[in-house]
C-alpha cells in the first residue's frame, strides 16, 4: 500500500520534472535558435540566385552585388555611438501634423491566378521562345511578369514561428512583427519611384503593392519619375483612375537616377520621402514599422529588408535578417553577416532595428527636411553608382542613423544584368562617382579605393568643393569616427603601417592575389605598379591583407593561402622587420620566401636564413598612414 502510493509520487515527480526541464529547453531554444519561423532556411535558398549577381559593374539603377558570407573581423573597438546635436531639424514632429492610421486590409488570393501569393509561375515549354525574346526587353520574365495579376496576393512574410510565439506568450513582447504595436499617429509619405524604360507591369505592379498595402491616410501620393524612357503617354492617363493621386514627372533628357530623384523629391509634399525602385513589390505591413522608426527620431534613415522576386519565375523568395551593408576596397557595396556585436546590442532580437553600417541605395525612408537638410544627393554624380555610399556614409558621419528595420519587407526584381545603355561607358561613370565618395568623405581611407581601382586616378572627379562645404557646415565626423563606432569589423584596417605592393629583393617580383579567392594560394608575378591585386595592407594588428582576404599559413612550411581575415592573429599574423626587410610568420617563426623554380609564381614558406630571396620591400609611390605610427608596434 505505502509502495504503490510511493511509486506514484516518484512517478510524479519525474513527469514534473521532465515537464519543467521541456520547458527550460523551449525557453533556451527560443532565445539561441538562429532559425526563428524557418528564416534560416529561407537564407540559405536565395544564394544560387544572389551569387549570379556577382559582376562586378553591374548597372541596374539599385542592383546591387549580393554576397553574403561570414565576416569575422572583430575589433574590439568602443561601439558607443555618441550623437552630435546640433539642433537643426527637430527630432520629433509636432503631434498636430501626424495622421491616424489602421492598417490595410489583407490583398486576398485569387484561386488560380497565376503567382497569387507569390508563387513561381512556370511558362509552359511551347511559349519558351516567346518568353526569351522578351526577356531581352528588361533582362527579366516579362511574359511571366505580364500574366500575374498587378494586385496579387503575397503570403506574410514577417518574422514569426513557433519559437517566436513562445517568447511572445512567455514574455508578452517583442519577436513578433505582427504583435508589435506601432505609434497611433505617423507622418504622411510620399513614394518616389524613378525609371527608364521599365515594363508596364512590373511598374504598376509595383504602385498597385503601395496603393494596397499602405494604410491610406499615410500615403500621401506616388511620384512616378520617367528619366526618358522611350515609350508613351498612355500612363498618364491610367494613373488618372487609380484611387490615391499618382503623378507622372519626365525628366527631359536621360539624367540618371539621381538627379532624377532629385526631381521627383522636390515635388513631394508628404512629410517623409519614401524611394523605391520601379520593379517591387510592398508586403503586409511594410510601410508602417519604417515611419514608425522616423516618428520616433527624424535624424534615422530606414530601409526595409529586400526580399528577392526572382526574375525567371517572378516567385516572391524572403530574404535573410541577418545580413547588413557593408563595401570593400573597390567601394562596391556588399552584404555581410550581422555580426554578434550588432545582435547582442538588440538582445538578440531579431525583429528590433538593425544599425547597418551602408544601404543598398535603391529602397528606403529619409524625414524630408532632414534629405535636404543633410544634403540631398551629389549632383555631381552621374547616373548611378557610388550614391548608395556617399549617403550612408554621410548620414553616420553627420549624426544621422541609418538602420534596416527587419518587420518591413519589400521584394525587388534581381537582375543579372542592366538592360539600360549608359551614355560614356559604365565604368567610368561608377569610378567618377566612386572617387567623389572617397574623395569627400573618406579621409586618409580613400587610398585604398585609389591602390585597389588603378583606372580611378585618371577619371577626374570634379568639382567637389560645394560637398567638402557641406561636410565643413554640418561639423561630420571623420572616416575614421565611423570605423570605430559603426563599423569595426570593416575590411578597411584602422590602423595600417603600409599600403602598396610587396617586392622580393632577389627576383623583384610582387606577391599577387591573382584575383583568387578566399582558401586559395597567394600568387606572385612581375611588379606591374596598378596596384589592383598586387596592393596589400601591413595592418597594425599584424595583418597582411588585400580587401577582405589576409595572409594565411597553417604550418612551418607552408603554403600561404590568402583567407577571410578574422583579425584574431594566429595564423594570419605576421611581422615586417624593416632592418631585415623579412616577413615572419609569428607562429611557426618561418620566412616568406620567393618561390622555386618549379614553380615561379608561388611564394613560400621557409625557415629562415636571411638570404635575399627572403627580403621583401615595401615601398611604393602610394601614400601612407603608416610612418607616423611606427612606435606604438
Ligand atoms: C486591384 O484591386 C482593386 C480593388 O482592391 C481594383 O479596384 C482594381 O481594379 C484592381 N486592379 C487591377 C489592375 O486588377
Ligand atoms: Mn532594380
Amino acid at each position: 500500500m505505502l509502495h504503490g502510493k510511493l511509486r506514484i509520487h516518484t512517478c510524479r515527480v519525474i513527469l514534473l520534472t521532465s515537464l519543467v526541464w521541456f520547458l527550460v529547453d523551449v525557453v533556451i531554444l527560443s532565445f539561441y535558435s538562429e532559425c526563428i519561423g524557418g528564416a534560416c532556411k529561407k537564407s540559405e535558398d536565395i544564394k544560387p540566385g544572389a551569387e549570379a549577381l556577382a559582376d562586378d559593374l553591374d548597372n541596374d539603377y539599385d542592383q546591387r552585388q549580393d554576397e553574403r558570407h561570414d565576416n569575422k573581423n572583430i575589433d574590439s573597438s568602443k561601439s558607443e555611438l555618441t550623437k552630435d546635436i546640433a539642433g537643426r531639424v527637430p527630432a520629433t514632429y509636432k503631434s498636430t501634423s501626424l495622421r491616424r492610421w489602421r492598417p490595410a486590409p489583407s490583398v486576398l488570393p485569387v484561386p488560380g491566378g497565376a503567382g497569387e501569393k507569390g508563387k513561381a509561375v512556370h511558362i509552359p515549354p511551347e511559349k519558351e521562345a516567346l518568353m526569351k525574346e522578351k526577356f531581352k526587353l528588361n533582362q527579366f520574365n516579362l511574359l511571366a511578369s505580364d500574366m500575374i495579376s498587378l494586385n496579387r496576393s503575397l503570403t506574410d512574410v514577417r518574422l514569426e514561428g513557433f519559437f517566436a510565439d513562445i517568447r511572445y506568450k512567455l514574455f508578452g513582447h517583442c519577436c513578433r512583427c505582427k504583435d508589435k504595436k506601432y505609434p497611433k499617429l505617423l507622418p504622411t509619405t510620399s513614394i518616389v519611384i524613378v525609371f527608364h524604360n521599365e515594363a508596364w507591369s512590373t511598374l504598376l505592379r509595383t504602385v498597385w503593392s503601395v496603393i494596397n498595402r499602405s494604410p491610406r491616410p499615410l500615403l500621401k501620393e506616388v511620384i512616378l519619375v520617367d528619366d526618358a524612357s522611350e515609350r508613351g503617354k498612355k500612363l498618364e492617363n491610367y494613373v488618372k483612375t487609380l484611387p490615391v493621386p499618382v503623378f507622372v514627372l519626365r525628366t527631359e533628357k536621360r539624367s540618371g537616377l539621381i538627379r532624377a530623384r532629385l526631381l521627383g523629391a522636390k515635388h513631394v509634399t508628404g512629410q517623409v520621402i519614401t524611394f523605391l525602385d520601379a520593379h517591387c513589390e510592398c508586403t503586409e505591413g511594410w510601410l508602417e514599422p519604417l515611419l514608425a522608426r522616423i516618428v520616433e527620431d527624424r535624424r534615422t534613415v530606414v530601409c526595409p529588408i529586400i526580399d528577392v522576386i526572382s526574375d525567371e519565375t517572378f516567385e516572391y523568395i524572403t530574404a535573410s535578417d541577418m545580413t547588413w551593408g557593408g563595401f570593400n576596397w573597390k567601394l562596391n557595396f556588399r552584404w555581410y553577416r550581422v555580426p554578434q556585436r550588432e545582435m547582442d546590442r538588440r538582445n538578440g532580437d531579431r525583429t528590433a532595428p538593425l544599425r547597418t553600417p551602408t544601404m543598398a541605395g535603391g529602397l528606403f525612408s529619409i524625414d524630408k527636411e532632414y534629405f535636404y537638410e543633410l544634403g540631398a544627393y551629389d549632383e555631381g554624380m552621374d547616373i548611378w553608382g557610388g550614391e548608395n555610399l556617399e549617403m550612408s556614409f554621410r548620414v553616420w558621419q553627420c549624426g544621422g542613423k541609418l538602420e534596416i528595420i527587419p518587420c518591413s519587407h519589400v521584394g525587388h526584381v534581381f537582375r543579372d544584368k542592366s538592360p539600360y545603355t549608359f551614355p560614356g561607358g559604365v565604368s567610368k561613370i561608377v569610378l567618377h562617382n566612386a572617387a567623389r565618395v572617397a574623395e569627400v568623405w573618406m579621409d586618409e581611407w580613400r587610398d585604398f579605393y585609389y591602390a585597389m581601382n588603378p583606372g580611378a586616378r585618371n577619371v577626374p572627379v570634379g568639382d567637389i568643393s560645394s560637398r567638402k562645404a557641406l561636410r565643413e557646415k554640418l561639423k561630420c565626423k571623420s572616416f575614421r569616427w565611423y570605423l570605430e563606432n559603426v563599423y569595426p569589423e570593416s575590411q578597411m584596417p584602422l590602423d595600417y603601417y603600409y599600403l602598396g605592393d610587396i617586392r622580393n629583393v632577389q627576383t623583384k617580383n610582387c606577391l599577387d592575389t591573382m584575383g583568387r579567392k578566399s582558401g586559395e594560394n597567394l600568387g606572385m608575378t612581375y611588379c606591374h605598379n596598378l596596384g589592383g591585386n598586387q596592393v596589400f595592407a601591413y595592418t597594425k594588428r599584424q595583418q597582411i591583407m588585400s580587401d577582405d582576404n589576409c595572409l594565411d599559413a597553417s604550418s612551418r612550411t607552408g603554403p600561404v593561402k590568402l583567407v577571410r581575415c578574422h583579425g584574431m592573429g594566429g595564423n594570419q599574423a605576421w611581422v615586417y622587420d624593416e632592418v631585415d626587410k623579412t616577413i615572419k610568420h609569428v607562429n611557426t617563426g618561418s620566412c616568406l620566401t620567393k618561390p622555386e623554380t618549379t614553380d615561379v609564381n608561388l611564394p613560400l614558406l621557409k625557415s629562415c636564413s636571411y638570404h635575399e630571396g627572403q627580403q621583401w620591400i615595401m615601398d611604393s609611390d602610394f601614400k601612407w598612414q603608416a610612418n607616423n605610427h611606427q612606435d606604438e608596434r
